[in-house]
Protein backbone atom coordinates (compact mmCIF):
# COMPACT_ATOMS: atom_id res chain seq x y z
CA UNK A 1 0.00 0.00 0.00
CA UNK A 2 1.30 3.37 -0.88
CA UNK A 3 1.22 5.49 2.30
CA UNK A 4 2.78 8.61 0.62
CA UNK A 5 1.18 12.09 1.05
CA UNK A 6 -1.02 10.25 3.52
CA UNK A 7 -1.64 10.38 7.14
CA UNK A 8 -0.37 7.06 8.75
CA UNK A 9 -1.51 5.38 12.12
CA UNK A 10 0.94 3.35 14.04
CA UNK A 11 2.36 2.30 17.42
CA UNK A 12 4.42 4.85 19.55
CA UNK A 13 5.53 5.23 23.53
CA UNK A 14 4.33 8.35 24.69
CA UNK A 15 4.86 9.99 27.72
CA UNK A 16 2.05 11.45 28.77
CA UNK A 17 3.75 13.29 31.55
CA UNK A 18 6.78 13.94 34.04
CA UNK A 19 8.54 10.29 35.69
CA UNK A 20 5.60 8.35 34.31
CA UNK A 21 5.81 4.86 32.35
CA UNK A 22 5.48 5.12 28.76
CA UNK A 23 2.49 4.24 27.62
CA UNK A 24 1.98 2.44 24.06
CA UNK A 25 -0.24 4.55 21.95
CA UNK A 26 -1.94 4.43 18.48
CA UNK A 27 -0.95 7.61 17.23
CA UNK A 28 -1.22 9.58 13.77
CA UNK A 29 2.01 10.66 11.93
CA UNK A 30 1.18 13.22 9.33
CA UNK A 31 3.06 13.48 5.64
CA UNK A 32 6.55 15.19 5.64
CA UNK A 33 6.71 19.02 5.01
CA UNK A 34 8.98 20.52 2.42
CA UNK A 35 12.75 19.55 3.31
CA UNK A 36 10.93 16.71 5.65
CA UNK A 37 11.48 12.94 5.51
CA UNK A 38 9.06 10.13 7.20
CA UNK A 39 11.11 7.50 8.11
CA UNK A 40 9.72 3.98 9.26
CA UNK A 41 12.09 3.03 12.59
CA UNK A 42 13.45 -0.79 12.07
CA UNK A 43 15.17 -0.64 15.47
CA UNK A 44 15.76 1.66 18.43
CA UNK A 45 18.06 1.66 21.08
CA UNK A 46 17.79 2.74 24.71
CA UNK A 47 19.96 5.61 25.86
CA UNK A 48 20.61 7.26 29.04
CA UNK A 49 19.40 10.74 28.10
CA UNK A 50 15.51 9.44 27.38
CA UNK A 51 15.85 7.99 30.61
CA UNK A 52 11.92 9.75 32.15
CA UNK A 53 12.88 8.77 35.34
CA UNK A 54 15.90 9.98 36.25
CA UNK A 55 15.99 12.95 33.77
CA UNK A 56 19.28 12.91 32.21
CA UNK A 57 18.94 15.04 29.10
CA UNK A 58 15.27 14.70 28.77
CA UNK A 59 14.69 16.97 32.09
CA UNK A 60 12.25 20.19 31.14
CA UNK A 61 11.12 18.56 27.56
CA UNK A 62 7.44 19.88 26.63
CA UNK A 63 5.01 17.66 27.09
CA UNK A 64 3.18 14.59 26.03
CA UNK A 65 6.34 13.91 23.96
CA UNK A 66 7.79 10.66 21.96
CA UNK A 67 11.28 10.15 23.04
CA UNK A 68 13.92 8.59 21.65
CA UNK A 69 17.00 9.16 19.47
CA UNK A 70 19.30 6.49 18.61
CA UNK A 71 17.92 4.46 15.49
CA UNK A 72 18.20 2.90 12.07
CA UNK A 73 15.11 3.17 9.76
CA UNK A 74 14.01 3.46 6.00
CA UNK A 75 12.94 6.60 4.81
CA UNK A 76 9.30 5.59 3.91
CA UNK A 77 8.26 9.37 1.93
CA UNK A 78 10.07 12.79 1.37
CA UNK A 79 8.75 16.23 1.38
CA UNK A 80 9.18 18.41 -1.23
CA UNK A 81 12.93 19.91 -2.13
CA UNK A 82 14.59 17.01 -0.13
CA UNK A 83 17.19 15.64 -1.94
CA UNK A 84 19.93 13.86 0.75
CA UNK A 85 17.58 10.80 0.94
CA UNK A 86 15.16 8.74 -1.42
CA UNK A 87 12.06 6.34 -0.22
CA UNK A 88 13.86 3.14 0.64
CA UNK A 89 17.41 4.99 1.57
CA UNK A 90 18.90 2.99 4.87
CA UNK A 91 19.06 5.53 7.55
CA UNK A 92 20.32 7.01 10.73
CA UNK A 93 18.72 9.96 12.66
CA UNK A 94 20.71 12.70 13.88
CA UNK A 95 20.08 14.10 16.89
CA UNK A 96 22.81 16.99 16.12
CA UNK A 97 21.56 17.98 12.82
CA UNK A 98 24.06 19.77 10.18
CA UNK A 99 22.14 22.76 8.56
CA UNK A 100 25.26 23.69 6.81
CA UNK A 101 25.11 27.05 7.35
CA UNK A 102 24.96 27.93 11.02
CA UNK A 103 28.93 28.66 12.92
CA UNK A 104 28.48 25.34 14.41
CA UNK A 105 28.35 23.60 11.16
CA UNK A 106 30.81 26.28 9.25
CA UNK A 107 33.64 26.05 12.00
CA UNK A 108 34.82 22.44 10.47
CA UNK A 109 35.69 21.38 14.05
CA UNK A 110 32.28 21.81 15.88
CA UNK A 111 29.89 19.63 15.99
CA UNK A 112 27.21 21.38 17.11
CA UNK A 113 24.56 22.99 14.35
CA UNK A 114 22.97 25.55 15.95
CA UNK A 115 19.53 24.02 14.71
CA UNK A 116 19.67 21.37 17.57
CA UNK A 117 17.14 20.91 19.80
CA UNK A 118 19.81 19.97 22.26
CA UNK A 119 19.27 22.33 25.78
CA UNK A 120 16.23 23.91 24.01
CA UNK A 121 13.33 21.88 24.50
CA UNK A 122 11.18 23.17 21.85
CA UNK A 123 10.13 19.82 20.50
CA UNK A 124 8.96 21.00 17.01
CA UNK A 125 9.60 20.95 13.55
CA UNK A 126 11.31 24.51 12.14
CA UNK A 127 7.67 25.59 11.59
CA UNK A 128 6.87 25.55 14.57
CA UNK A 129 4.30 22.27 14.10
CA UNK A 130 4.55 18.49 15.36
CA UNK A 131 3.64 15.95 12.37
CA UNK A 132 2.64 14.08 15.63
CA UNK A 133 -1.04 13.54 17.63
CA UNK A 134 -2.60 11.08 19.58
CA UNK A 135 -6.31 11.32 19.66
CA UNK A 136 -6.22 14.58 18.36
CA UNK A 137 -3.72 16.46 21.02
CA UNK A 138 -0.44 17.54 19.85
CA UNK A 139 2.88 15.43 21.00
CA UNK A 140 5.94 17.33 20.88
CA UNK A 141 9.21 15.67 19.62
CA UNK A 142 12.36 14.93 21.24
CA UNK A 143 16.07 16.04 20.06
CA UNK A 144 14.89 16.37 16.65
CA UNK A 145 14.63 12.62 16.06
CA UNK A 146 11.96 10.69 18.43
CA UNK A 147 12.40 7.10 17.33
CA UNK A 148 10.27 5.21 19.86
CA UNK A 149 7.93 4.98 17.51
CA UNK A 150 6.79 2.95 14.49
CA UNK A 151 7.35 5.82 12.01
CA UNK A 152 8.74 9.28 12.69
CA UNK A 153 8.88 12.90 10.34
CA UNK A 154 13.04 14.68 10.50
CA UNK A 155 14.03 17.60 8.97
CA UNK A 156 16.41 16.52 6.03
CA UNK A 157 19.23 18.10 8.12
CA UNK A 158 18.98 15.45 10.90
CA UNK A 159 19.08 12.23 9.02
CA UNK A 160 22.08 10.83 7.17
CA UNK A 161 21.77 8.16 3.93
CA UNK A 162 23.65 4.72 5.53
CA UNK A 163 24.93 1.74 3.40
CA UNK A 164 21.95 -0.48 1.64
CA UNK A 165 23.43 -3.65 3.33
CA UNK A 166 23.84 -2.16 6.85
CA UNK A 167 22.42 -4.58 9.09
CA UNK A 168 19.93 -1.69 10.96
CA UNK A 169 19.60 -3.95 14.22
CA UNK A 170 22.97 -3.00 14.99
CA UNK A 171 24.09 0.27 13.50
CA UNK A 172 21.00 2.24 15.19
CA UNK A 173 24.06 2.13 18.00
CA UNK A 174 25.83 4.66 15.84
CA UNK A 175 23.21 7.03 16.34
CA UNK A 176 24.45 8.18 19.85
CA UNK A 177 26.09 5.35 22.28
CA UNK A 178 28.61 3.87 19.95
CA UNK A 179 29.77 6.85 18.46
CA UNK A 180 29.50 9.01 21.51
CA UNK A 181 32.09 6.72 23.69
CA UNK A 182 34.14 5.74 20.64
CA UNK A 183 34.70 9.42 19.31
CA UNK A 184 35.66 10.57 22.12
CA UNK A 185 38.61 8.34 22.39
CA UNK A 186 39.74 8.61 18.82
CA UNK A 187 38.49 12.66 18.08
CA UNK A 188 38.35 14.69 21.32
CA UNK A 189 41.49 12.60 23.28
CA UNK A 190 43.05 11.85 19.92
CA UNK A 191 44.20 8.48 22.01
CA UNK A 192 48.06 7.62 20.37
CA UNK A 193 49.16 4.76 20.08
CA UNK A 194 51.22 3.30 23.57
CA UNK A 195 48.90 5.76 25.96
CA UNK A 196 47.58 4.85 28.85
CA UNK A 197 43.95 5.32 29.55
CA UNK A 198 41.57 5.18 32.21
CA UNK A 199 37.95 4.77 31.72
CA UNK A 200 35.24 5.51 34.55
CA UNK A 201 31.80 3.96 34.02
CA UNK A 202 31.48 0.57 31.66
CA UNK A 203 27.72 1.32 29.95
CA UNK A 204 27.36 1.28 26.65
CA UNK A 205 28.93 4.36 26.63
CA UNK A 206 32.34 3.62 28.44
CA UNK A 207 32.90 0.12 26.41
CA UNK A 208 32.57 2.13 23.55
CA UNK A 209 35.13 4.70 24.37
CA UNK A 210 37.34 1.36 25.09
CA UNK A 211 36.88 0.23 21.96
CA UNK A 212 38.22 3.33 20.71
CA UNK A 213 41.02 3.47 22.95
CA UNK A 214 41.97 -0.19 21.48
CA UNK A 215 41.52 0.82 17.94
CA UNK A 216 43.88 3.52 18.69
CA UNK A 217 46.61 1.50 19.76
CA UNK A 218 46.66 2.10 23.84
CA UNK A 219 48.54 -0.26 25.65
CA UNK A 220 47.35 0.04 28.95
CA UNK A 221 43.31 0.59 29.08
CA UNK A 222 41.74 0.91 32.93
CA UNK A 223 38.73 -0.10 33.59
CA UNK A 224 36.91 1.29 36.42
CA UNK A 225 33.21 0.15 37.60
CA UNK A 226 31.50 -0.02 41.23
CA UNK A 227 29.73 -2.80 39.25
CA UNK A 228 32.32 -5.63 39.23
CA UNK A 229 29.57 -7.93 36.44
CA UNK A 230 30.44 -5.18 33.83
CA UNK A 231 34.41 -6.05 33.47
CA UNK A 232 33.74 -9.05 31.62
CA UNK A 233 32.74 -7.20 28.84
CA UNK A 234 35.23 -4.43 29.13
CA UNK A 235 38.29 -7.14 29.17
CA UNK A 236 36.52 -8.48 25.76
CA UNK A 237 36.52 -5.07 24.49
CA UNK A 238 40.17 -4.42 25.48
CA UNK A 239 40.55 -3.21 29.00
CA UNK A 240 43.88 -4.67 30.53
CA UNK A 241 42.83 -4.23 33.87
CA UNK A 242 39.82 -3.74 35.84
CA UNK A 243 39.03 -2.08 39.11
CA UNK A 244 35.97 -1.67 41.56
CA UNK A 245 36.74 1.82 43.88
CA UNK A 246 34.61 -0.20 46.33
CA UNK A 247 37.91 -2.49 46.93
CA UNK A 248 40.05 0.11 48.42
CA UNK A 249 40.41 2.31 50.72
CA UNK A 250 42.22 5.54 48.97
CA UNK A 251 40.55 7.23 46.78
CA UNK A 252 40.54 5.95 43.18
CA UNK A 253 42.90 8.56 41.35
CA UNK A 254 45.43 7.64 43.90
CA UNK A 255 45.08 3.99 43.39
CA UNK A 256 45.83 5.18 39.69
CA UNK A 257 48.49 7.42 40.04
CA UNK A 258 50.42 4.72 41.71
CA UNK A 259 49.47 1.81 39.23
CA UNK A 260 50.68 4.29 36.49
CA UNK A 261 53.81 5.67 38.24
CA UNK A 262 52.31 9.64 38.19
CA UNK A 263 48.84 9.42 35.92
CA UNK A 264 47.59 8.14 32.53
CA UNK A 265 47.89 10.27 29.28
CA UNK A 266 44.26 10.35 28.83
CA UNK A 267 41.02 9.67 31.10
CA UNK A 268 37.43 9.78 30.36
CA UNK A 269 34.58 10.37 32.51
CA UNK A 270 31.14 8.17 31.67
CA UNK A 271 29.41 8.23 34.62
CA UNK A 272 27.70 11.71 34.38
CA UNK A 273 28.99 12.56 38.25
CA UNK A 274 30.62 15.69 39.10
CA UNK A 275 32.88 14.00 41.87
CA UNK A 276 33.85 11.27 39.24
CA UNK A 277 35.00 14.14 36.81
CA UNK A 278 37.24 15.50 39.20
CA UNK A 279 38.51 11.95 39.84
CA UNK A 280 39.52 11.73 36.18
CA UNK A 281 41.17 14.94 36.63
CA UNK A 282 43.33 13.54 39.18
CA UNK A 283 44.32 10.35 37.26
CA UNK A 284 45.53 11.87 34.06
CA UNK A 285 49.44 12.63 34.16
CA UNK A 286 49.68 16.24 35.79
CA UNK A 287 51.67 17.70 32.79
CA UNK A 288 50.82 15.70 29.86
CA UNK A 289 47.50 14.23 30.59
CA UNK A 290 43.99 14.88 29.08
CA UNK A 291 40.47 14.43 31.11
CA UNK A 292 37.98 13.70 29.10
CA UNK A 293 34.04 14.95 30.44
CA UNK A 294 31.76 12.28 28.47
CA UNK A 295 28.95 11.74 30.95
CA UNK A 296 26.08 14.33 31.82
CA UNK A 297 25.91 15.56 35.29
CA UNK A 298 22.56 16.94 36.51
CA UNK A 299 21.45 19.84 34.95
CA UNK A 300 23.01 23.46 36.73
CA UNK A 301 25.36 20.92 38.76
CA UNK A 302 29.43 22.67 39.26
CA UNK A 303 32.41 21.21 38.36
CA UNK A 304 34.56 22.67 41.15
CA UNK A 305 38.31 21.57 41.61
CA UNK A 306 41.68 23.35 42.51
CA UNK A 307 42.78 25.75 39.86
CA UNK A 308 46.42 24.38 40.09
CA UNK A 309 45.57 21.38 38.50
CA UNK A 310 45.94 23.05 34.92
CA UNK A 311 49.11 25.36 36.00
CA UNK A 312 50.93 22.33 35.57
CA UNK A 313 49.86 21.27 31.69
CA UNK A 314 46.85 18.64 32.10
CA UNK A 315 43.95 19.42 29.56
CA UNK A 316 40.51 19.23 30.26
CA UNK A 317 37.82 18.60 27.13
CA UNK A 318 34.43 17.71 26.48
CA UNK A 319 32.27 16.88 23.63
CA UNK A 320 28.76 15.64 22.35
CA UNK A 321 28.47 12.84 20.12
CA UNK A 322 32.67 11.92 20.33
CA UNK A 323 33.11 15.02 18.17
CA UNK A 324 31.94 13.52 14.80
CA UNK A 325 29.67 15.44 12.54
CA UNK A 326 26.79 13.06 11.81
CA UNK A 327 25.96 14.17 8.47
CA UNK A 328 30.21 13.76 7.40
CA UNK A 329 30.66 10.75 9.92
CA UNK A 330 28.25 8.60 10.20
CA UNK A 331 27.96 6.60 6.81
CA UNK A 332 32.24 5.85 7.09
CA UNK A 333 31.50 4.41 10.97
CA UNK A 334 28.47 2.42 9.23
CA UNK A 335 30.74 0.76 6.17
CA UNK A 336 33.77 0.33 9.52
CA UNK A 337 31.21 -1.63 10.78
CA UNK A 338 30.82 -3.67 8.01
CA UNK A 339 34.18 -4.20 7.28
CA UNK A 340 34.25 -5.57 11.31
CA UNK A 341 36.64 -3.24 12.05
CA UNK A 342 34.92 -2.91 15.32
CA UNK A 343 32.06 -5.28 16.74
CA UNK A 344 28.75 -3.90 17.56
CA UNK A 345 26.93 -6.94 18.93
CA UNK A 346 29.02 -7.10 21.89
CA UNK A 347 27.42 -3.61 23.34
CA UNK A 348 23.91 -4.81 21.84
CA UNK A 349 23.10 -6.94 25.51
CA UNK A 350 19.25 -7.24 24.86
CA UNK A 351 16.48 -6.93 22.30
CA UNK A 352 12.78 -6.41 23.11
CA UNK A 353 10.16 -6.18 21.27
CA UNK A 354 8.70 -2.39 21.38
CA UNK A 355 5.80 -3.09 23.10
CA UNK A 356 8.51 -4.15 26.48
CA UNK A 357 10.18 0.06 26.14
CA UNK A 358 9.49 0.21 30.32
CA UNK A 359 11.08 -3.00 30.76
CA UNK A 360 14.34 -2.20 28.40
CA UNK A 361 14.61 1.53 31.01
CA UNK A 362 14.09 -0.65 33.90
CA UNK A 363 16.95 -3.33 33.16
CA UNK A 364 19.69 -0.26 32.46
CA UNK A 365 18.29 1.38 35.49
CA UNK A 366 19.28 -1.07 37.74
CA UNK A 367 22.91 -2.44 35.65
CA UNK A 368 21.31 -5.35 33.87
CA UNK A 369 21.48 -4.13 30.27
CA UNK A 370 23.95 -2.47 28.66
CA UNK A 371 21.68 -1.82 25.59
CA UNK A 372 19.00 -2.91 24.69
CA UNK A 373 17.79 -2.58 21.12
CA UNK A 374 13.87 -2.73 20.39
CA UNK A 375 12.41 -4.09 17.35
CA UNK A 376 9.02 -2.93 15.71
N1 LIG B 1 32.16 5.02 40.15
C1 LIG B 1 32.37 4.12 39.16
N2 LIG B 1 31.39 3.67 38.33
C2 LIG B 1 30.15 4.15 38.52
C3 LIG B 1 29.86 5.08 39.54
C4 LIG B 1 30.94 5.52 40.38
N3 LIG B 1 30.74 6.40 41.36
N4 LIG B 1 28.54 5.37 39.49
C5 LIG B 1 28.02 4.64 38.45
N5 LIG B 1 29.00 3.91 37.88
C6 LIG B 1 28.88 3.02 36.75
C7 LIG B 1 27.63 2.18 36.72
O1 LIG B 1 27.77 0.99 37.46
C8 LIG B 1 27.45 1.90 35.23
O2 LIG B 1 28.08 0.71 34.85
C9 LIG B 1 28.16 3.08 34.56
O3 LIG B 1 28.81 3.80 35.58
C10 LIG B 1 27.19 4.03 33.82
O4 LIG B 1 26.65 3.35 32.78
P1 LIG B 1 25.13 3.50 32.26
O5 LIG B 1 24.79 2.22 31.59
O6 LIG B 1 24.28 3.98 33.38
O7 LIG B 1 25.20 4.70 31.24
P2 LIG B 1 25.77 4.81 29.74
O8 LIG B 1 27.02 4.11 29.45
O9 LIG B 1 24.64 4.57 28.80
O10 LIG B 1 26.28 6.28 29.75
C11 LIG B 1 25.54 7.36 29.74
C12 LIG B 1 26.13 8.48 30.55
C13 LIG B 1 25.94 8.12 32.01
C14 LIG B 1 27.59 8.73 30.25
C15 LIG B 1 25.27 9.70 30.20
O11 LIG B 1 25.71 10.84 30.84
C16 LIG B 1 25.22 9.91 28.68
O12 LIG B 1 24.33 9.45 28.03
N6 LIG B 1 26.19 10.58 28.10
C17 LIG B 1 26.21 10.82 26.70
C18 LIG B 1 26.48 12.24 26.48
C19 LIG B 1 25.83 12.68 25.23
O13 LIG B 1 26.49 12.92 24.27
N7 LIG B 1 24.51 12.81 25.27
C20 LIG B 1 23.80 13.30 24.15
C21 LIG B 1 22.73 12.38 23.70
S1 LIG B 1 22.72 10.94 24.58
ZN1 LIG C 1 23.91 24.26 11.59
ZN1 LIG D 1 21.98 9.11 23.59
Amino acid sequence: MDTAGKVIKCKAAVLWEPRQPLKIEGIEVAPPKAHEVRIKIVATGICRSDDHITEGLMKNSKYPVILGHEAAGIVESIGDGVTAVKPGDKVIPLFLPHCGECRGCTEPKSNLCHKADLGKHNGLMSDNTSRFTCNGKLIHNFLNTSTFTEYTVVEEMSVVKIHDDAPLDQVCLIGCGFSTGYGSAVNLAKVEPGSTCAVFGLGGIGLSVIIGCKVAGASRIIAIDVNSKKFEKAKLLGATECINPKDYENPIHEVIQKLTNGGVHYSFECIGNTDIMVSAILSSHLSCGTAVIVGVAPSGSILSFPSRLFLTGRALKGGLFGGFRGKENVPQLVSDVMAEKFKLDELLSHKLPFSEINKGFDMLRNGESIRTVLKF
